[in-house]
């Protein structure tokens, strides 16, 4: 079934059973029902992930890849089949192309410490767009420093969409990386990687996609899409925080050098040099979240059973649904309304501060998140100090926002 005959049938999607599988999601916040609506910050998670966990540490807790004991065999086992399934669900061509990491944050960090610190020079050029999280800007501006590169950035229109005529103007000689979000947090926009993706391409420049707000609520597919790195968090995709992941090309991975160096991503070291290990274990400096890793596979398996392209279609559904009813809202105006967005809908009421609005939904039990999203740019092009965002997930539904829009009118009325 395609997206559209999807959403024509959102009925079908058993939401409210799904719910059922998290925890949290049953118990009362301020003596009210929770509405969580801050899933872009991050996602509750299933009782299938919790008792993943639960049973790693109850049943197989050892450290991987060293002991020759029964236990460090099973932990090792079970990371790395939850590696392959990582694989598996970006589709990714092998598995040492699986790098796990802390999340996306350090996902970024490595690419612009390892390959960016050994690729660019004086005048070489980083290529971002407008609306980023920090999380891909700074690491960019960071290693321009070091390096005497130049970070540009292809500004975003009043929807909140990449001006690709800009984007088309600044991907020059230069430009030695092109960095972008497949979503925007702040703003819920979907970037046209398609077209962004075969731009760099045909100038042979590489492309990574930071895919935080993008693997819980669409499929991806990077061999399809022909990204050369994409990095996300197991926390946005109803896994434990602390564990996340960079795919990156084989051929670019083998060719960078290690970023942290310690235990397990060596081959052989003495006191006059050292050799370093194979793909992953190269960039996986350390003991890492065994747990977490184990636990984001188990979020995979039981994601794989939602089916993510219901998903995609359920929170269209929604975000259209959501939108009709604030636009009603007095005083109300939406931040970010570019053609093609995801589940994000994050707005600004006359009168009214943003962290009012999500103090005040928080006396009824609605979780939302008000502030800069870590994406301060974003907030100054369109001239504010902070959103009130309400982020969706598979979870939710029609009743959370007809809660969220009732509380804002009763919010408007009695401050603005
Ligand atoms: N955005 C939000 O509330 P980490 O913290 O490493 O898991 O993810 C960082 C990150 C990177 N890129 C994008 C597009 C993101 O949205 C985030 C995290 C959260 O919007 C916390 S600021």
């Amino acid at each position: 079934m395609n997206l559209a005959s999807y959403a024509s049938h959102q009925h079908e999607f058993p939401a409210a059973r799904w719910r059922a599988d998290f925890p949290l999601l049953q118990r009362s916040v301020r003596g009210m029902p929770l509405a969580y609506l801050d899933n872009a910050a991050t996602t509750q998670k299933p009782q299938p992930v919790i008792d993943s966990e639960a049973r790693y540490y109850t049943e197989i807790n050892a450290n991987i890849h060293r002991g020759v004991h029964w236990l460090s065999e099973q932990a090792t086992l079970a990371h790395e089949a939850a590696r392959e399934r990582v694989r598996a669900f970006i589709n990714a061509r092998e598995t040492c192309e699986i790098i796990f990491t802390r999340g996306t944050t350090e996902a970024i960090n490595l690419v612009a410490q390892s390959y960016g610190r050994a690729k660019l020079g004086p005048g070489d050029e980083v290529l971002i767009s407008g609306l980023e999280h920090h999380s891909n800007i700074v690491p960019w501006q960071m290693v321009c420093q070091q390096t005497g590169a130049v970070l540009k950035v292809a500004p975003i229109d009043d929807t909140g969409t990449v001006r690709m005529d800009e984007f088309r103007r600044l991907l020059g000689p230069r430009t030695r990386l092109v960095a972008v979000s497949h979503v925007s947090n702040a703003l819920g926009t979907i970037n046209p990687l398609a077209e962004m993706i075969a731009l760099a391409r045909a100038q042979g420049v590489p492309v990574l996609v930071d895919g935080a707000q993008a693997v819980a609520h669409t499929p991806v597919d990077v061999q399809a899409m022909d990204c050369d790195f994409y990095a996300f968090s197991g926390h946005k995709l109803y896994a434990p925080t602390g564990i996340g992941v960079l795919y990156g090309k084989r051929t670019l991975l083998d060719a960078m050098p290690p970023w942290l160096g310690g235990g397990d991503m060596i081959r052989t070291v003495s006191f006059e040099g050292s050799t370093w290990n194979d793909l992953p274990y190269k960039f996986e400096a350390g003991t890492p979240n065994i747990a977490g890793a184990i636990a984001l596979g188990a979020a995979i398996e039981y994601l794989g059973r939602v089916g993510l392209q219901a998903v995609a279609a359920y929170e269209q559904e929604l975000l259209t649904y959501g939108s009709e009813a604030l636009a009603a809202v007095p005083g109300l105006r939406m931040i970010g309304t570019a053609a093609h967005k995801a589940g994000i809908l994050s707005f600004v009421i006359d009168g009214l501060h943003a962290h009012d609005i999500g103090t005040v939904l928080d006396t009824d039990g609605i979780a939302i998140r008000a502030g800069h999203h870590c994406a301060m740019p974003v907030m100054e092009f369109f001239g504010v100090a902070a959103t009130a965002r309400a982020s969706l997930a598979f979870y939710n539904t029609r009743e959370d926002l007809d809660r969220l829009v009732q509380a804002l009118r009763k919010a408007v009325e009695m401050f603005a």
